[in-house]
């Protein structure tokens, strides 16, 4: 369609260029380490055996790709001195030059929280969460990391068992503590989940119950969208737009799945999905005042079929991508088209976009920052994988898989 190249080229790869400077994405430590699935786990030589090979690994991703310069951390497999373990933290950011991250709660390992956390009917349970909760915020400040980015598994597995209104008052109460806790600075970030590992009713199952608890907790807490976590069909970009129209989208936990919370690489299922969010946000920005910074970007993926170095390299170079595909939408062609209910032309443009191979234009905008044009490749020749799989091999085989 002639309309949907009505910029000229050179307009077209500053748009681009200004979305991919302006793109940074978080990766989660958890991301290196070995990791499985309920029915078993498959060790791999090179994976990250301490926190000190976490940072390594997410500095090696960083210095390739340019643009993951935070690491998420998880209080408990992380930080297992909790705030004591602040100093250490604080020496591999200095060695590895990648920051910590969003600060994430642990409310789904321990026993007590077998009937729940932060909803459980036990008032001494759910305090101990509280306190847990308490403790991520003071951990964040020490650590200059704006977000806490809660996720709690609370449900229950069988209809009548639980009282679920009353878990909400716990929730919002407990989130309420939360955001009294944190520095004028920091966020709450509000996961949600529709199952699992609760699979009658979860306490936080979609984006109304974070919205609303959000709402109840303070001005500082905000939605954070995994993109995992919807039922089939869902049409996550519209709740994307929802939640950008009110001010609270938080950020992301990037990922995809086939069924259900599999955690595959963002965009190997549905890269069309993606880029349909990309576009709302982006369409946002050019009619709306965000802040650049607003939206964290996160990927929540732990592989354990695919090498874990390569898998995240893959990821980020992906994200980019799809990114800068829909920084390909002519914003102001589309809304005139979209107002004259041009269907066809504007479903022409939109796709056109997603159709457009930018790899070559974005390997121009990472050797124009002096970054590797092809950062998988360069991974490749690195040696990088070799050495950590020489180095980690031992450790990795006496070990029995899991998350820490
Ligand atoms: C839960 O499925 C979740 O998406 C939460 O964000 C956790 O923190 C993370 O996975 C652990 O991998
Ligand atoms: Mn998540
Ligand atoms: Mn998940």
């Amino acid at each position: 369609m002639e309309r949907s190249v009505s910029s000229l080229p050179q307009e077209k790869q500053e748009r681009v260029w200004r979305a991919l400077d302006g793109l940074q994405i978080e990766i989660p430590s958890w991301g290196f380490a070995n990791t499985g699935t309920r029915f078993g786990k498959f060790i791999q030589a090179a994976a990250a055996t301490n926190l000190t090979e976490k940072f390594a690994d997410a500095s090696e991703v960083h210095r390739l790709t340019g643009i993951t310069p935070t690491v998420a951390l998880h209080v408990l497999w992380d930080l297992p001195g909790g705030e004591g373990s602040v100093a250490q933290v604080k020496e591999l950011e200095q060695t590895y030059g990648v920051r910590a991250g969003s600060i994430n709660p642990n409310l789904f390992q321990d026993q007590e929280y077998k009937y729940g956390s932060l909803c459980n009917p036990d008032p001494v349970v759910r305090e101990k969460a509280v306190q847990h909760m308490l403790a991520s915020v003071r951990i964040a400040k020490a650590l200059d990391s704006r977000d806490i980015s809660l996720w709690v598994a609370d449900g229950s597995n069988y209809p009548g068992t639980q009282s679920i209104s009353r878990r909400i008052g716990w929730l919002e109460e407990a989130l309420k503590a939360t955001h009294n806790e944190m520095a004028p600075t920091q966020r709450l970030l509000v996961e949600y989940k529709p199952f699992e590992p609760a699979f009658y009713h979860t306490d936080i199952a979609d984006w109304g119950m974070a919205y609303s608890l959000a709402k109840a907790a303070g001005p500082q807490a905000v939605v954070l969208v995994d993109t995992g976590h919807h039922a089939l069909g869902t049409n996550i970009e519209q709740i994307v737009a929802w939640l950008l129209h009110l001010g609270v989208l938080g950020g992301f936990h990037f990922n995809d799945r086939k069924f259900a919370d599999d955690d595959l690489t963002i965009g190997s299922i549905d890269p069309y999905q993606v880029f349909r969010i990309f576009h709302e946000i982006l369409s946002y920005k050019t009619w709306n005042k965000v802040h650049e910074d607003q939206i964290a970007y996160m990927i929540d993926q732990s592989h354990n079929l695919k090498g874990k170095m390569e898998a995240m390299v893959q990821t980020v170079m992906q994200a980019q991508e799809l990114f800068a595909r829909a920084a390909l939408v002519d914003q102001n062609l589309l809304a005139e088209l979209q107002d004259s209910c041009k269907l066809v032309e504007a479903e022409e443009h939109f796709r056109g976009c997603f159709y457009t191979d930018v790899r070559p234009m974005v390997a121009e905008w990472r050797q124009s920052r002096g970054l590797p044009a092809n950062p998988l490749e360069a991974l490749r020749t690195s040696g990088y994988v070799e050495k950590i799989t020489e180095e980690r091999a031992a450790k990795n085989s006496n070990t029995q898989s899991s998350y820490a």
